[in-house]
């Protein structure tokens, strides 16, 4: 494991401060956030991504916590981002009451973070990006990403993670639903959680035969756990390891991308609002399209 800023290193509290300073930063959006993340993608990291999707209360968190043994002894330190987009809404407050876990008796090893959108300008998935790319670089082996499985933005979260875990409940786990949702399409792997509850026959077939129907040879394993009592959790983990170790290595590259361009595509605005708050922009009065066109090709030669 790296001895470097994050995981069990003798300055750990130091770097764990550091750490939750920098992700507010990075919440907080601006230039300070898009320079942490530029920092960090300076350090070389390899870690791996793992996100935990599905609708509200299906487990989700007290899945991480059950998997959280199984994920130290395989990696050796364990980072958790916690993402609610209606939080940015609520300033956290709806998320904090929805964080039912206690992570201080795992060490310093465990590294738990919850994540609110206040202002990024990128909005929450991007906030969450640069989030991943700083723990990444901290040294940080495996990040995981819980989010409710609901809309674009949340689909936009998950699409950073190597690998994806849908987890629905009997009863729930009707395969419509799950379609509607768009959750059949990012899962690696699907949990019925809560297998105590009656309908887990049911709700296997219902969503296997949904997951028969996607447009992939190989389509994704269903895992039935009672994440309370960690039943079915060890057959889940081995499955999640495995996939996390063959998950393309095209993703980390795109996380990292992604911010680059990031930075870029602010830099560009930043200049064109710059322009257009200039003394006297210039403009045609004709029509509004041969208005944009003018304005962006006199914006471009004032660039050269
Ligand atoms: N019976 C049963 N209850 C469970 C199981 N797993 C979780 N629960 C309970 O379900 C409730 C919700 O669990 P959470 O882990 O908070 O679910 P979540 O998906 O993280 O919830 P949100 O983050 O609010 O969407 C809690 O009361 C858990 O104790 C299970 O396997 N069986
Ligand atoms: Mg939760």
């Amino acid at each position: 494991m790296s001895d470097s800023a994050g995981a069990g290193g003798v300055d750990d509290f130091t770097a764990r401060r550091t750490l939750a300073k920098s992700i507010s930063a990075i919440e907080s959006g601006g230039p300070e956030a898009l320079a942490i993340e530029q920092t960090a993608l300076e350090q070389p990291g390899s870690a791996h991504v793992l996100g935990i999707t599905g609708p509200p209360g299906a487990g989700k968190s007290s899945l991480i916590s059950a998997l959280l043994p199984h994920a130290l002894a395989h990696y050796g330190s364990v980072a958790v981002l916690a993402v609610d987009p209606s939080s940015s809404v609520t300033g956290g407050a709806l998320l904090g009451d929805r964080v039912r876990m206690d992570y201080r008796h795992f060490d310093q090893k465990v590294f738990f973070r919850s994540m609110a959108s206040r202002g990024h300008q990128g909005g929450i998935a991007a906030a969450t990006r640069a989030s991943v790319n700083v723990l990444d670089a901290a040294g940080w082996s495996l990040v995981i990403i819980e989010t409710l499985g609901i809309g674009q933005v949340e689909l936009d979260v998950m699409a950073l993670a190597d690998r994806v875990a849908v987890v629905l409940n009997p009863g729930w786990g009707d395969s419509f639903q799950a379609n509607k949702a768009g959750l059949t399409e990012q899962g690696d792997a699907f949990v019925l959680n809560k297998a105590d509850r009656p309908g887990l026959e049911q709700a296997t077939i219902l969503l296997e035969q949904s997951l028969q129907c996607l447009p992939t040879a190989d389509p994704p394993s269903v895992f039935p756990t009672v994440a309370t009592d960690g039943e079915g959790v060890p057959e889940l983990w081995q499955a999640l390891a495995r996939l996390l170790q063959d998950a393309p290595r095209a993703q980390r590259s795109r996380r990292r991308s992604a911010a680059v361009w990031e930075g870029a595509r602010n830099q560009l605005l930043q200049d064109f609002d710059a322009f257009l708050a200039s003394p006297d922009p210039p403009t045609k009065a004709d029509s509004p399209s041969e208005n944009a066109a003018d304005l962006l090709q006199r914006f471009y030669q004032r660039q050269d």
